[in-house]
Protein backbone atom coordinates (compact mmCIF):
# COMPACT_ATOMS: atom_id res chain seq x y z
CA UNK A 1 0.00 0.00 0.00
CA UNK A 2 0.96 3.69 -0.82
CA UNK A 3 1.17 5.61 2.52
CA UNK A 4 1.82 9.29 2.77
CA UNK A 5 2.20 10.19 6.53
CA UNK A 6 2.19 13.91 7.88
CA UNK A 7 4.15 14.26 11.40
CA UNK A 8 3.53 17.38 13.51
CA UNK A 9 4.68 18.82 17.17
CA UNK A 10 2.84 15.94 18.62
CA UNK A 11 4.55 13.34 17.53
CA UNK A 12 7.30 14.45 19.64
CA UNK A 13 5.80 15.96 22.48
CA UNK A 14 6.26 12.52 24.47
CA UNK A 15 10.22 12.88 23.90
CA UNK A 16 9.82 16.01 25.75
CA UNK A 17 9.84 18.48 22.93
CA UNK A 18 7.05 21.16 23.35
CA UNK A 19 3.99 21.56 21.04
CA UNK A 20 3.02 25.07 19.39
CA UNK A 21 -0.13 25.97 20.43
CA UNK A 22 -0.57 23.75 24.21
CA UNK A 23 -1.13 26.34 26.90
CA UNK A 24 2.63 25.94 28.08
CA UNK A 25 4.13 25.32 24.70
CA UNK A 26 6.69 27.27 22.62
CA UNK A 27 4.56 30.21 21.76
CA UNK A 28 3.42 30.66 25.10
CA UNK A 29 6.17 33.25 25.98
CA UNK A 30 6.83 34.46 22.55
CA UNK A 31 4.76 36.25 19.78
CA UNK A 32 4.37 34.38 16.72
CA UNK A 33 5.23 37.59 15.04
CA UNK A 34 8.47 38.41 16.55
CA UNK A 35 10.14 34.73 16.20
CA UNK A 36 8.21 32.99 13.28
CA UNK A 37 8.45 35.01 10.45
CA UNK A 38 10.82 36.80 8.23
CA UNK A 39 10.27 40.54 9.57
CA UNK A 40 10.65 38.71 13.17
CA UNK A 41 14.03 38.15 12.44
CA UNK A 42 14.96 41.61 10.65
CA UNK A 43 13.54 43.35 13.56
CA UNK A 44 15.65 41.59 16.01
CA UNK A 45 17.59 38.62 15.12
CA UNK A 46 19.16 38.69 18.31
CA UNK A 47 15.71 37.02 20.10
CA UNK A 48 15.18 34.93 17.11
CA UNK A 49 18.49 33.38 17.11
CA UNK A 50 18.13 32.53 20.98
CA UNK A 51 14.56 30.82 20.65
CA UNK A 52 16.31 28.57 18.08
CA UNK A 53 19.75 27.97 19.61
CA UNK A 54 17.17 26.78 22.62
CA UNK A 55 15.40 24.71 20.41
CA UNK A 56 18.47 23.04 19.33
CA UNK A 57 19.53 22.32 22.52
CA UNK A 58 16.52 20.59 23.68
CA UNK A 59 16.12 18.55 20.06
CA UNK A 60 19.37 17.08 20.76
CA UNK A 61 18.81 16.45 24.16
CA UNK A 62 15.83 14.53 23.38
CA UNK A 63 15.10 10.88 22.11
CA UNK A 64 12.61 9.93 19.59
CA UNK A 65 9.70 7.71 20.90
CA UNK A 66 7.50 4.65 20.83
CA UNK A 67 6.16 6.96 17.87
CA UNK A 68 9.00 7.42 15.75
CA UNK A 69 10.57 4.27 16.22
CA UNK A 70 7.33 2.25 14.61
CA UNK A 71 7.20 4.23 11.82
CA UNK A 72 10.86 2.40 10.35
CA UNK A 73 8.51 -0.59 11.10
CA UNK A 74 5.67 0.31 8.84
CA UNK A 75 8.36 1.23 6.08
CA UNK A 76 9.48 -2.34 6.18
CA UNK A 77 5.78 -3.23 5.23
CA UNK A 78 4.72 -0.74 3.05
CA UNK A 79 5.41 2.14 0.72
CA UNK A 80 6.08 4.84 3.01
CA UNK A 81 6.81 8.37 2.08
CA UNK A 82 6.86 10.48 5.78
CA UNK A 83 7.02 14.27 5.88
CA UNK A 84 7.40 16.30 8.72
CA UNK A 85 6.55 20.07 9.77
CA UNK A 86 8.72 19.27 12.66
CA UNK A 87 12.61 20.71 12.79
CA UNK A 88 13.99 17.98 14.91
CA UNK A 89 15.90 15.44 13.33
CA UNK A 90 14.00 12.67 15.84
CA UNK A 91 12.47 10.83 12.77
CA UNK A 92 16.31 10.01 11.37
CA UNK A 93 17.39 9.39 14.81
CA UNK A 94 14.83 6.70 14.90
CA UNK A 95 16.63 5.41 11.80
CA UNK A 96 13.69 6.80 8.97
CA UNK A 97 15.24 8.00 5.83
CA UNK A 98 14.61 10.40 2.93
CA UNK A 99 12.61 11.96 5.80
CA UNK A 100 10.66 15.71 4.06
CA UNK A 101 11.23 18.18 6.18
CA UNK A 102 8.65 20.78 4.81
CA UNK A 103 9.15 23.52 7.33
CA UNK A 104 12.96 23.17 7.35
CA UNK A 105 15.85 21.83 10.14
CA UNK A 106 17.23 22.93 13.60
CA UNK A 107 20.41 21.63 12.11
CA UNK A 108 20.84 23.41 9.21
CA UNK A 109 21.63 27.09 8.66
CA UNK A 110 21.05 29.07 5.48
CA UNK A 111 22.64 32.53 4.04
CA UNK A 112 19.70 34.90 3.48
CA UNK A 113 22.17 36.58 0.89
CA UNK A 114 23.67 33.56 -1.08
CA UNK A 115 21.21 30.90 -0.39
CA UNK A 116 24.39 28.76 1.02
CA UNK A 117 22.94 25.91 3.18
CA UNK A 118 25.43 24.13 6.30
CA UNK A 119 25.30 22.15 9.13
CA UNK A 120 24.23 25.05 11.75
CA UNK A 121 26.50 25.07 14.77
CA UNK A 122 24.79 24.67 17.99
CA UNK A 123 24.73 28.30 18.82
CA UNK A 124 23.78 31.02 16.10
CA UNK A 125 24.70 34.57 16.30
CA UNK A 126 23.35 37.87 14.53
CA UNK A 127 27.56 38.17 14.09
CA UNK A 128 28.10 34.76 12.49
CA UNK A 129 28.79 35.36 8.51
CA UNK A 130 28.18 33.17 5.77
CA UNK A 131 30.98 30.46 4.95
CA UNK A 132 30.16 30.74 1.45
CA UNK A 133 29.93 34.91 0.78
CA UNK A 134 31.52 36.17 4.07
CA UNK A 135 28.02 38.47 4.26
CA UNK A 136 26.26 38.44 8.11
CA UNK A 137 23.37 37.06 6.47
CA UNK A 138 22.98 33.42 8.05
CA UNK A 139 19.69 32.39 9.61
CA UNK A 140 18.18 29.04 10.72
CA UNK A 141 17.09 27.19 7.71
CA UNK A 142 13.54 27.05 8.87
CA UNK A 143 10.31 27.74 6.63
CA UNK A 144 8.28 31.11 8.79
CA UNK A 145 5.11 32.13 8.11
CA UNK A 146 4.90 34.26 4.53
CA UNK A 147 7.87 31.68 3.36
CA UNK A 148 7.19 28.97 0.82
CA UNK A 149 7.35 25.15 2.42
CA UNK A 150 10.57 23.12 1.02
CA UNK A 151 9.79 20.08 -1.09
CA UNK A 152 5.85 21.01 -2.23
CA UNK A 153 5.96 19.50 -6.08
CA UNK A 154 7.21 16.03 -4.74
CA UNK A 155 4.87 16.21 -1.53
CA UNK A 156 1.58 16.83 -3.59
CA UNK A 157 2.68 14.47 -6.29
CA UNK A 158 3.03 12.12 -3.03
CA UNK A 159 -0.58 13.04 -1.91
CA UNK A 160 -1.89 12.32 -5.09
CA UNK A 161 -0.78 8.82 -5.26
CA UNK A 162 -0.83 7.56 -1.99
CA UNK A 163 -3.71 4.94 -1.17
CA UNK A 164 -3.45 5.82 2.54
CA UNK A 165 -2.71 9.67 4.33
CA UNK A 166 -2.12 9.70 7.83
CA UNK A 167 -1.58 12.91 9.90
CA UNK A 168 -0.10 12.09 13.05
CA UNK A 169 0.02 14.33 15.93
CA UNK A 170 -0.44 17.98 14.28
CA UNK A 171 -3.40 20.54 15.32
CA UNK A 172 -4.62 21.38 11.44
CA UNK A 173 -3.65 25.17 12.19
CA UNK A 174 -1.22 25.60 9.28
CA UNK A 175 -1.44 25.42 5.74
CA UNK A 176 0.04 24.06 3.15
CA UNK A 177 -0.29 21.33 5.69
CA UNK A 178 -3.62 21.79 7.15
CA UNK A 179 -5.01 21.05 3.43
CA UNK A 180 -3.19 17.52 2.53
CA UNK A 181 -5.74 15.59 4.32
CA UNK A 182 -8.34 17.49 1.70
CA UNK A 183 -6.06 17.26 -1.40
CA UNK A 184 -5.07 13.16 -0.80
CA UNK A 185 -8.90 12.72 -0.05
CA UNK A 186 -9.69 14.23 -3.51
CA UNK A 187 -7.40 12.33 -5.14
CA UNK A 188 -8.90 9.15 -3.72
CA UNK A 189 -6.92 8.20 -0.46
CA UNK A 190 -8.28 7.18 2.35
CA UNK A 191 -7.70 10.23 5.05
CA UNK A 192 -6.79 8.42 9.15
CA UNK A 193 -6.00 11.25 11.82
CA UNK A 194 -3.89 9.56 15.11
CA UNK A 195 -3.87 12.44 17.59
CA UNK A 196 -4.21 13.39 21.31
CA UNK A 197 -7.11 15.92 20.44
CA UNK A 198 -8.97 16.20 17.31
CA UNK A 199 -7.59 18.54 14.79
CA UNK A 200 -9.07 21.80 13.55
CA UNK A 201 -9.73 20.31 10.57
CA UNK A 202 -10.87 16.71 11.58
CA UNK A 203 -14.10 16.98 9.16
CA UNK A 204 -11.60 16.08 6.30
CA UNK A 205 -10.37 12.67 7.58
CA UNK A 206 -12.09 9.27 7.66
CA UNK A 207 -11.26 8.38 10.99
CA UNK A 208 -9.43 9.64 13.66
CA UNK A 209 -8.02 6.97 16.43
CA UNK A 210 -7.15 9.67 19.48
CA UNK A 211 -4.80 9.14 22.45
CA UNK A 212 -1.00 9.85 22.79
CA UNK A 213 0.67 8.97 19.86
CA UNK A 214 3.36 6.52 21.62
CA UNK A 215 0.34 4.60 22.08
CA UNK A 216 -1.38 4.78 18.93
CA UNK A 217 1.09 5.03 16.29
CA UNK A 218 2.96 1.62 17.28
CA UNK A 219 -0.89 0.18 17.96
CA UNK A 220 -2.24 1.44 14.49
CA UNK A 221 1.71 0.51 12.76
CA UNK A 222 1.14 -3.32 14.32
CA UNK A 223 -2.32 -3.49 12.79
CA UNK A 224 -1.41 -1.99 9.44
CA UNK A 225 1.48 -4.51 8.86
CA UNK A 226 -0.24 -7.98 10.64
CA UNK A 227 -3.59 -7.09 7.95
C1 LIG B 1 -0.22 15.04 20.56
C2 LIG B 1 0.46 14.79 21.72
C3 LIG B 1 0.79 13.46 21.94
C4 LIG B 1 0.11 16.85 21.71
N1 LIG B 1 0.44 12.53 21.05
N2 LIG B 1 -0.55 14.10 19.68
C5 LIG B 1 -4.70 29.69 3.70
C6 LIG B 1 -4.16 28.82 2.77
C7 LIG B 1 -2.78 28.70 2.62
C8 LIG B 1 -1.92 29.42 3.41
C9 LIG B 1 -2.44 30.31 4.32
C10 LIG B 1 -3.81 30.44 4.46
N3 LIG B 1 -4.03 31.36 5.41
C11 LIG B 1 -2.84 31.78 5.86
C12 LIG B 1 -1.85 31.15 5.22
C13 LIG B 1 -0.41 31.35 5.45
C14 LIG B 1 0.22 30.61 6.60
C15 LIG B 1 -0.78 29.94 7.52
O1 LIG B 1 -1.08 28.76 7.45
N4 LIG B 1 -1.29 30.68 8.50
C16 LIG B 1 -2.23 30.13 9.47
C17 LIG B 1 -2.00 30.79 10.81
C18 LIG B 1 -3.63 30.27 8.93
N5 LIG B 1 1.13 29.62 6.04
C19 LIG B 1 2.34 29.98 5.63
O2 LIG B 1 2.75 31.12 5.69
C20 LIG B 1 3.20 28.87 5.06
N6 LIG B 1 3.65 29.25 3.78
C21 LIG B 1 2.83 29.36 2.73
O3 LIG B 1 1.63 29.18 2.82
O4 LIG B 1 3.49 29.66 1.58
C22 LIG B 1 2.73 30.02 0.43
C23 LIG B 1 2.80 31.52 0.34
C24 LIG B 1 3.99 32.16 0.47
C25 LIG B 1 4.04 33.55 0.35
C26 LIG B 1 2.87 34.25 0.13
C27 LIG B 1 1.66 33.58 0.04
C28 LIG B 1 1.61 32.20 0.12
C29 LIG B 1 4.44 28.66 5.92
C30 LIG B 1 4.11 28.08 7.24
C31 LIG B 1 5.38 27.94 8.09
C32 LIG B 1 5.06 27.42 9.46
N7 LIG B 1 6.20 27.47 10.27
C33 LIG B 1 6.10 27.03 11.67
C34 LIG B 1 7.28 27.60 12.50
C35 LIG B 1 8.61 27.21 11.97
C36 LIG B 1 9.11 25.86 12.43
C37 LIG B 1 9.55 25.84 13.87
O5 LIG B 1 9.86 26.89 14.46
O6 LIG B 1 9.58 24.72 14.43
O7 LIG B 1 6.04 25.60 11.73
S1 LIG B 1 4.57 27.51 12.45
C38 LIG B 1 4.44 26.08 13.47
O8 LIG B 1 3.17 25.45 13.18
C39 LIG B 1 5.56 25.14 13.01
C40 LIG B 1 4.81 23.84 12.89
O9 LIG B 1 5.49 22.98 12.00
C41 LIG B 1 3.43 24.25 12.42
C42 LIG B 1 2.36 23.24 12.70
O10 LIG B 1 2.20 23.05 14.09
P1 LIG B 1 1.79 21.62 14.65
O11 LIG B 1 2.86 20.65 14.39
O12 LIG B 1 0.44 21.28 14.16
O13 LIG B 1 1.80 21.91 16.23
P2 LIG B 1 0.62 22.45 17.18
O14 LIG B 1 1.25 22.90 18.44
O15 LIG B 1 -0.26 23.39 16.49
O16 LIG B 1 -0.26 21.14 17.46
C43 LIG B 1 0.23 20.05 18.19
C44 LIG B 1 -0.71 18.88 18.00
O17 LIG B 1 -0.14 17.76 18.67
C45 LIG B 1 -2.11 19.10 18.60
O18 LIG B 1 -3.08 18.65 17.63
C46 LIG B 1 -2.14 18.18 19.83
O19 LIG B 1 -3.42 17.59 20.06
C47 LIG B 1 -1.16 17.11 19.41
N8 LIG B 1 -0.48 16.46 20.52
N9 LIG B 1 0.62 16.02 22.39
C48 LIG B 1 -0.26 12.93 19.93
N10 LIG B 1 1.45 13.10 23.07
Amino acid sequence: MRITILTGAGISAESGLATFRASDGLWENHSIMDVATPEGFTKDPALVHAFYNMRRKAALEAQPNAAHLSLLRLATHHDLTLVTQNVDDLHERAGSRDVIHMHGALNRACCAACGHNWPAPMVMHPKDSCPACGKPSPRPDIVWFGEMPLHMERIWDVLENSDLFVAIGTSGNVYPAAGFAQHAGRNGAKCLELNLEASVNADDFDQQILGPASMTVPGWVDDICHA
